[in-house]
């Protein structure tokens, strides 16, 4: 696809922090628009975890994939026209197939792993895999240091993986915690990006999952809230629901009210801009009004690539304005 934004704001700094899914599709919109000296993408690795001794970030490679143009179209996470011939032989071995890791996208996390055990920092295998599979816009883990999700549920304390995944995101989350946050620090680079960027776009992932990891390190809660540039966020809850994956459902069992309103309340101190879905437009005074937060109503879903284009466009265009 060749897009190109005729405005100033392909010059500014673009920064936009992301999970899953969602996340990396908007990332690839904003691609689209903007030079890789201009976009920096920091990404949650707050649900990275250790597996046949193999170390998997799932966000990362989510992001990387989608970026490379690898990205399986059907599922959002691993790569398009994965063979299984490994998970097959695992299952004859009784190991573990509850995480279905495809053949190629199984090279990623051997070199991964292999570069991580010779001591380098995941910033720079992270630069790497994406300079080898051409990926030019910046990827930065919002991290080097280990983090990791651990979901409080009516079943007792889960690994992430072990309740999105191998659980099906069914038990009921009570609190959520990250642990290892307060001794991790962000990376130098993470620091630079956010105090440099013109622009800070909070991406259409899980706020609770996703987002909130990134936000909870040392600092970084204090650097955005002082950052001066438009901090804006796309909602990823739409009539109620969540596109893709839990967050609806952690918000209601969260206690909390399950409603662009609610993710915008969830953020409210650090942003200028939220974006709501057209199909939620009698929300938008409560936002508005209420919040003190400006609005830009729009159709917020990404089925197609032209989709992630118009949307991070309409995203940037609104940027400028605040
Ligand atoms: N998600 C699933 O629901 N089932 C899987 O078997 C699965 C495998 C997987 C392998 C590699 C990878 O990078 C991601 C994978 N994911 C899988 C997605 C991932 O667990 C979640 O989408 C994220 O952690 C949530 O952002």
């Amino acid at each position: 696809m060749n897009a190109t934004l005729e405005s100033p704001i392909s010059k500014l700094n673009v920064v936009a922090l992301a999970g899953g899914v969602g996340g990396a599709k908007l990332a690839w919109g904003l691609a689209q628009l903007l030079p890789p000296e201009c976009l920096t993408i920091i990404v949650n690795t707050a649900d990275d975890f250790e597996l046949l001794d193999l170390q998997i970030c799932p966000d990362l490679d989510t992001v990387m994939y989608t970026l490379a143009g690898l990205a399986n179209p059907e599922t959002g996470w691993g790569v398009r026209d994965e063979s299984w011939s490994m998970l097959e032989m695992m299952a004859r071995y009784a190991g573990p197939t509850w995480f279905r890791l495809g053949d190629r996208d199984l090279a990623t996390h051997l070199r991964r792993s292999q570069w991580l055990r010779q001591r380098f920092p995941l910033t720079w295998v992270t630069r790497e895999l994406c300079k080898l599979l051409g990926v030019r816009h910046t990827l930065l883990p919002m991290t080097d240091a280990p983090v990791r999700t651990v979901v409080h549920t009516d079943q007792g304390p889960l690994p992430f993986q072990e309740y999105f995944v191998h659980r099906g995101w069914e038990p009921v989350v009570e609190s959520i915690h990250f642990e290892g946050i307060d001794s991790a620090q962000p990376t130098q680079e993470v620091v630079f990006a956010l105090r440099e960027g013109d622009i800070i776009i909070f991406c259409p992932s899980n706020p609770f999952v996703s987002l909130d990891p990134i936000l909870c390190l040392p600092a970084l809660r204090r650097i955005i809230a002082a950052s001066r540039a438009p901090k804006l966020a796309i909602t990823p809850i739409i009539e109620q629901q969540a596109l893709k994956g839990p967050a609806a459902k952690m918000m209601r069992e969260l206690g909390l009210e399950v409603s662009p309103v609610g993710v915008a309340r969830y953020y409210q101190d650090l942003l200028t801009g939220f974006v709501l879905d057209q199909r939620d437009e009698n929300l938008k005074m409560t936002i508005a009004f209420d919040l003190g937060i400006r609005t830009l109503v729009t159709d917020t879903i990404m089925r197609t690539e032209q989709d992630r284009v118009r949307l991070a466009h309409e995203v940037l265009e609104f940027a400028a304005q605040l």
